[in-house]
């Protein structure tokens, strides 16, 4: 009810009067009043007068469905939203839900996550009303070994929404970091649960700087937010909706061809092409030169030997940007 009220002052922009929206949705002026507490509680700027009614003045930037949906442009991603206030981790509920057997597309976001994952058991830090920590739930037909290729079309995605957000320069440090002034201004983490040669599903997990003004002392070499950057604040909720939006025009593209109509891009925003880069893997580190990515999305090395390796996944680090010991 509370949402239709809050649909109801949004569409009609001029004061409503309580008697109004009591008539049209059918319940007690008192319970109007109520809601309209409820959401005044919830951050929602609203003018009350005894004579005209109420008036929605402004909305906060919250990343609840009630103000992303009015900017999506989607037809199933983002369109079921499960929005907490303070969760362990968005990745873990997701989870829980696909196991239900949830159809693809639902969203979890939180405003704080209390133990936010990175790859490999690393912490992902996602302080209070500042940050977007979003967990996707996608059910791809695709056969295992291609999963990590969504990572790159998040990836692309990302990149495309906050540059016509802010027009800031901002790059991929494949395969799973947006970065930006050298720094890491977003973290992206992709689990699946698959049989040798199905997916059941896949999660991705996108943690994303916006508007902190500093960090903690463990990563505030290797962060960055958006505000950080520029000294300016910016509308979470503007910047996840064009998120999703640019997701779901890209998965529709990669369910039919995979990554391969994507790899211009990928390139054209690599942070890492042409660039000395070291690779991590669990078994093996080297180093060399990245000279390509392939049209299977996997990044070419050449090592200082002339040989040439062809990574799938790893953990790269980059000359010129955070975390580069050789
Ligand atoms: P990663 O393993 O590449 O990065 C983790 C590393 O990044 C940490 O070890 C730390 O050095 C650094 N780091 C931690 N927090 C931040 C931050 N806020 N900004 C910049 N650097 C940081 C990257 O893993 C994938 C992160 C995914 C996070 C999302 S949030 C929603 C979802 N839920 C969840 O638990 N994880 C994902």
């Amino acid at each position: 009810m509370k949402e239709r009220i809050l649909e109801y002052l949004r569409n009609s922009k001029k004061y409503v009067s309580g008697e109004d929206i009591s008539r049209e949705l059918n319940i007690s002026r008192t319970a109007v009043w109520k809601y309209i507490n409820k959401l005044k509680e919830e951050g929602y700027s609203i003018e009350s007068s005894s004579k005209k009614g109420y008036r929605l003045v402004e909305s906060p930037d919250r990343l609840s469905y009630e103000e992303i949906s009015p900017l999506l442009d989607t037809n199933y991603i983002g369109r079921n939203v499960l929005y907490f206030d303070s969760v362990a981790s968005t990745n873990d509920i997701v989870r829980e839900y696909a196991q239900r057997g949830e159809p693809e597309g639902l969203i979890a976001v939180a405003e704080e996550q209390t133990k936010g994952r990175g790859r490999m058991g690393r912490r992902w830090s996602t302080p209070k009303g500042v940050a977007i920590a979003m967990s996707m739930l996608l059910r791809p037909n695709l056969s295992p070994q291609f999963v990590p290729t969504i990572t790159s079309v998040i990836a692309v995605s990302v990149v495309e929404a906050l540059t016509s957000v802010t027009g800031f320069d901002i790059k991929i440090k494949w395969p799973n970091d947006i970065v930006l002034d050298g720094k890491k201004l977003c973290g992206i983490l992709t689990e699946m649960s698959a049989e040798i040669d199905a997916v059941n599903h896949v999660i991705i997990g996108m943690g994303m700087n916006i508007n902190q003004d500093d960090f903690e002392d463990d990563i505030k070499d290797v962060a960055v937010s958006l505000k950080s950057y520029s000294g300016k604040s910016f509308e979470r909720k503007l910047i996840l909706a064009e998120i999703l939006n640019r997701f779901e025009e890209n998965y529709e593209i990669f369910k039919f061809h995979g990554v391969s109509p994507f790899i211009d891009k990928i390139k054209r925003f690599s942070a890492l092409l042409n660039n000395r880069v070291i690779i991590s893997n669990i078994n093996e580190k080297f180093e060399g030169e990245a000279i390509d990515i392939d049209m299977d999305g996997c990044l070419i090395v050449r090592l200082d030997n002339g040989d040439v390796r062809r990574v799938i996944s790893g953990d790269v680090s980059v000359r010129g940007l955070y975390g580069y010991t050789p």
